[in-house]
């Protein structure tokens, strides 16, 4: 529900809520999660050195490497007889980072993602089909619990079997979906296949995320599917989906649920802090959270913050569209590229699928780009020119190898690996 007395709270009333969220954050760390007190103490810093928002760039980051190395509960700060529920994170290396719960935290998470999806059109009464992931990824289970909070009619689909997904689309007739934005192509795809017109889907609203997606996908998913797409943004270690969403009649950035989580935008070279507006790092403090209150985040996540004038009401900054991830970056002969310009080009040309695999790979010294695209025009003008295009708008030399329509990966509800680095260590 959209509640105007938290999500339109004035200005200096949100930030002395923020303030206070934060500073009674801090001390809990303090108190109760050894780890922090040892990095508050190395940096010569108390929790009553918090004494305004400006105060916040003192205090150490924290990085994913930190719940690793206090794998699995060791930044909780309630004892294990208050914990509700766990999660993991995706993470695609290493050792899965465990998340932890209670009460009042799963009482935020429904509450955000309610916020959320109220925001990307549902209204209660809608009926509901989630299509993320169910289990110990946030998406399906946390999306599921701020649902039921709406009131909508919630059907519990998780991922993959995309021909019984479409079916039962068709006999459910769902207003809204919720899912990765690759994975709504792949039911486009299937839609298709059936003769199945976007008149004909009974779907509204889609409220896409857990990947980073461009304004491209955005407008063919909406064509393809016959919705409004908004974008939802989240993470594990704040809390999973529901970090932000943005509002389905404006479309433009994510409204970020600052009382809930702290925005910082920060340089990623040298961790200063930015003004709203400026590209860096999200980093994020979940100044409500009491089982796992995480300060000062570090997102990996590359975006801006929006200013909060817009056209909703909402006093709460927006972020824009993730770009990329600081560390999915790809560098390659000294040009930095994130995959969704790539992906960006190849839907303004119209007749390119938007399924594509990016290969790195080393020959000597040298780093070279393979560009693997689906399309049934297989002919050599068609390569040129999507290398002719890549050049003159990103300024990189790639190699393009057209696929035949259905070959390349499929999102099977979880999040599509776009990228494969074979270059091994720097
Ligand atoms: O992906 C939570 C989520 C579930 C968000 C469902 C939205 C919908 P993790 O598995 O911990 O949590 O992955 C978090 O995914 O740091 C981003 O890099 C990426 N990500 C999530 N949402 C978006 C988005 C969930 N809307 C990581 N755009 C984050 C771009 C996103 N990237």
């Amino acid at each position: 529900m959209f509640q105007p007395h938290l999500e339109a709270l004035p200005l200096p009333e949100l930030r002395a809520l923020q303030l206070a969220r934060l500073q009674a954050m801090v001390a809990r760390q303090w108190e109760h999660v050894p780890a922090y007190r040892a990095k508050f103490e190395a940096a010569g810093l108390r929790p009553d050195d918090l004494k305004s928002l400006d105060d916040l760039a003192r205090f150490p980051f924290t990085y994913k490497a930190d719940l690793r190395d206090n794998y699995p509960l060791g930044l909780t700060a309630v004892p294990r007889s208050d914990l509700r529920r766990i999660h993991a994170s995706s993470g695609t290396t290493g050792r899965a980072t465990i998340v932890a719960y209670d009460d009042n935290d799963l009482n935020v998470f429904a509450e955000v993602v309610a916020r959320s999806l109220y925001a990307g059109g549902a209204r209660p009464g809608m009926t509901f089909h989630n299509a993320y992931g169910y289990g110990l990824f946030t998406g399906g289970l946390g999306t599921h619990a701020g649902a039921e909070r709406l009131g909508l009619c919630t059907v519990p689909v998780s991922g993959g079997g995309t021909e019984r997904q479409v079916q039962l689309i068709l006999d459910l007739q769902p207003e809204v979906i919720a899912c990765t934005p690759s994975y709504a192509l792949v039911l486009a795809d299937e839609f298709g296949r059936r003769g199945v017109g976007p008149e004909d889907i009974s779907l509204q609203y889609a409220v896409l995320g857990a990947e980073p997606w461009a304004e491209k996908t955005r407008a063919e998913v909406q064509v393809r599917l016959g919705v409004r797409a908004t974008n939802i943004y989240g993470l594990s270690e704040m809390i999973g989906p529901g970090v932000s969403n943005e509002d389905a009649a404006e479309q433009r950035g994510s409204y970020l649920w600052e009382d809930h989580f702290y925005p910082e935008i920060v340089n990623p070279d040298t961790g200063e802090v930015l003004p709203d507006g400026e590209y860096g790092v999200l980093v994020l403090s979940s100044i409500s959270r009491t089982a796992l209150p995480i300060l000062r985040y570090w997102t990996g996540d590359i975006t801006r913050l929006l200013p909060a004038t817009n056209s909703t009401g909402r006093t709460m900054r927006r972020m824009d569209l993730i770009r990329g991830r600081s560390d999915d970056l790809i560098i390659l002969r000294g040009v930095n590229v994130y995959p969704t310009q790539l992906e960006a080009v190849l839907l303004g040309m119209g007749q390119v699928s938007p399924h594509y695999h990016i290969t790195l790979t080393r020959t000597g010294t040298r780093d070279d780009l393979r560009l693997q695209l689906e399309t049934s025009d297989q002919g050599a003008a068609l390569r040129d020119e999507v290398a002719r295009l890549i050049k003159a708008q990103v300024g990189l030399t790639v190699e393009c190898v057209l696929c035949p329509p259905g070959t390349l990966p499929r999102s099977e509800g979880g999040k599509l690996k776009r990228v494969t680095d074979l270059r091994g260590e720097r």
